[in-house]
């Protein structure tokens, strides 16, 4: 005997007449529990709502674009009599967060997030000190489901942050406590949604954007020897959105296949279903990576047999370190693993090379250190990387291919000059963007350059600021060393590295005299730069330097 059962959206907030974004069966699969029936997408969240009961569908009453609330059946399925669960509610963001007041600090907790528990930290977005709003960012919380932030439902001072990464909440765990601020301090309103997943742009983003799809706060920079691209290029073959959208994978996946630039399409599940899992994705990622040596479009998930048609690398070690000593493990902050991916991208496509030259700056550093001097009180100080954006501009003036992107067979040379910056942070490298450098003087470009990197490190620079750019320098000025090999911030096709300068003898004709030299690296694009052609721009790059007058030629 079967009994046909109707799975429901359960309780999903206040949510309603949402629009169902995927349907995830068919009529004759057989469901378990908790296999996801059909994701659902608000303006803030994608959802994927899991059966609550086993059996063999036998209807499916949605389809894609439908509007659903609470309640609405999706399926019918018929349970064998054995083995078969009753329907329960199933998991759901939930609504308005709770808080409770103690004088005038406020505290803000984990709201209603259904039955989800130990839910892991995976940003905290707020510290000490900041001011909040209602319905700011507090936190993002992550599910094998789903992405969540949670808004406050407070604003003021943020006097106390109870969670870090890591840490795993449930209902009602304590966030921070707020300074209330007044009026501004009211409780948020009951219809302000207390559980926003992270952005759907993850899924409806260009293959063109996948940092900035999945960033929040932006990540759209990383480190070049770190740098990671402002604005990104595709990754392999173009993304086919709608077989991207159709595919069987959870947020999460989609979300890591969207950083890596991976077309789920073309990937093959291994998980129950067929569903995508996270390491279908990797393991379609390596398979790339081996096809790319051969100039091989990458259409298919299945890697590249060996016999000289990838790269034939060895599988990564697998070593037991806790075998030869004490060992700890720390997962790889946010900025560092999305960054990783670029650079891994950046570095295996793009041809590199760096050509190293030093910049004589002895007059132009006592010029710096007496602009500062007679400055003082401006609040602004200039430092050598003003000067070399500058520089930088001028050079891209004069050598247009170094101020190109390859799309395709074309070139597209920029008329614009936008120089990015490599700026250190505590959460990893950001590439903050200063707009029509040719277009300010030193001071200007200076004081751009003290704000973007202050809000770098306060981890509030909006993706617009780390967007445009067309060539990037990368200084480790402040802090030592001679040269490096920059990794180019695709789709620019140079990058200039720049290291201490320091005093050296340089011969004059006649004697050795003391030179304060710069250690200049330009890495640059073989597909688009020729050898004679870098070598031109890092002679004249140090000319500007050794003479600043020339930077009006
Ligand atoms: N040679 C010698 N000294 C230099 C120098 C150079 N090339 N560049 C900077 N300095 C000096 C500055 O004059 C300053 O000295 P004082 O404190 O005596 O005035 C000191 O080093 C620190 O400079 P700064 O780092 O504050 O300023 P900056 O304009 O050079 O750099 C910024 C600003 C944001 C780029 C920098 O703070 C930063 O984050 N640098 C690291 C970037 C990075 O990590 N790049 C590498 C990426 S590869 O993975």
């Amino acid at each position: 005997m079967s009994t046909l059962i109707e799975l429901k959206v359960p309780d999903i907030g206040d949510y309603k007449d949402v629009e169902v974004i995927e349907v995830l069966v068919k009529v004759g699969d057989t469901v378990q529990v908790d296999d996801s029936l059909v994701t659902l997408e608000t303006d803030k969240a994608t959802m994927e709502v899991p059966a609550a009961a086993a059996g063999v569908v036998k209807e499916v009453l949605i389809k894609l674009g439908d509007k659903v609330s609470e309640g609405s059946v999706l399926v019918r399925v018929e349970a064998a009599a054995a083995g078969v669960s009753a329907p329960a509610p199933a998991p759901a963001p939930a609504p308005a967060p709770s808080q409770s007041a103690a004088g005038g600090v406020v505290e803000v907790k984990v709201p209603d997030i259904g039955d989800y528990k130990s839910v892991d930290v995976i940003e905290v977005l707020v510290k000490v000190g900041d001011t909040v709003q209602v319905d700011d960012s507090l936190v993002t919380l992550e599910t094998d489901k789903a992405t969540m932030e949670v808004p406050s439902s407070a604003a003021g001072v943020v006097q106390s942050v109870h969670l870090k990464v890591g840490d795993k909440a449930s209902e009602g765990s304590l966030i921070i406590t707020v300074a209330s601020s007044g009026a501004t301090a009211a409780p948020a309103p009951a219809a302000a949604p207390a559980l926003v997943a992270a952005p759907v742009a993850a899924q409806a983003a260009p293959a063109a954007a996948p940092v900035a799809a999945v960033s929040n706060p932006p990540v759209s920079a990383g480190m070049d020897g770190n740098l990671m691209p402002t604005h990104a290029a595709p990754a392999f073959t173009p993304i086919d959105e709608v077989g991207f959208a159709q595919a069987h994978a959870s947020p999460s996946v989609r979300r890591f296949a969207r950083e890596l630039g991976v077309d789920l399409s073309k990937v093959k599940g291994s998980g129950p279903k067929s569903r995508i899992v996270q390491s279908d994705v990797q393991q379609f990622v390596k398979g790339a990576l081996q096809q790319l040596t051969n100039g091989a479009p990458v259409a298919a998930a299945a890697p590249a047999a060996g016999g000289g048609s990838g790269l034939d690398v060895l599988p990564w070690p697998k070593v037991d370190f806790s075998k030869f000593g004490p060992v700890e493990k720390q997962p790889l902050s946010r900025i560092k693993k999305i960054s990783g991916a670029n650079l891994h991208r950046n570095w295996v496509m793009i041809p590199h090379v760096t050509n190293h030259e030093d910049a004589d700056i002895t007059e132009l550093e006592a010029f710096r250190v007496q602009l500062n001097k007679e400055n003082e009180k401006s609040g602004v100080k200039v430092t050598m990387l003003a000067f070399m954006l500058k520089a930088a501009a001028a050079a891209l003036k004069k050598f247009p291919t170094f101020n190109a992107s390859l799309d395709g067979d074309q070139l597209v040379l920029k008329q614009f000059f936008h120089i990015g910056f490599a700026a250190d942070t505590p959460n990893g490298l950001v590439v903050p963007v200063i707009r029509d450098v040719d277009q300010k003087g030193v001071f200007q470009i200076a004081q751009e350059m003290g704000e973007l990197a202050k809000l770098a490190r306060d981890g509030k620079l909006k993706p617009e600021q780390m967007q445009g750019g067309c060539f990037s320098i990368s200084s480790l000025g402040g802090i030592g060393g001679t040269y490096f090999t920059p990794i180019i911030n695709a789709p620019e096709v140079a990058i200039m590295g720049v290291c201490k300068s320091s005093m050296k003898p340089v011969w004059d004709g006649k004697q050795f005299v003391p030179r304060l030299m710069l250690p200049l690296s330009l890495s640059w694009d073989h597909r688009v730069i020729d050898g004679a052609e870098a070598a031109r721009f890092n002679t004249y790059f140090a000319q500007i330097l050794a003479d600043f007058r020339r930077v009006m030629l």
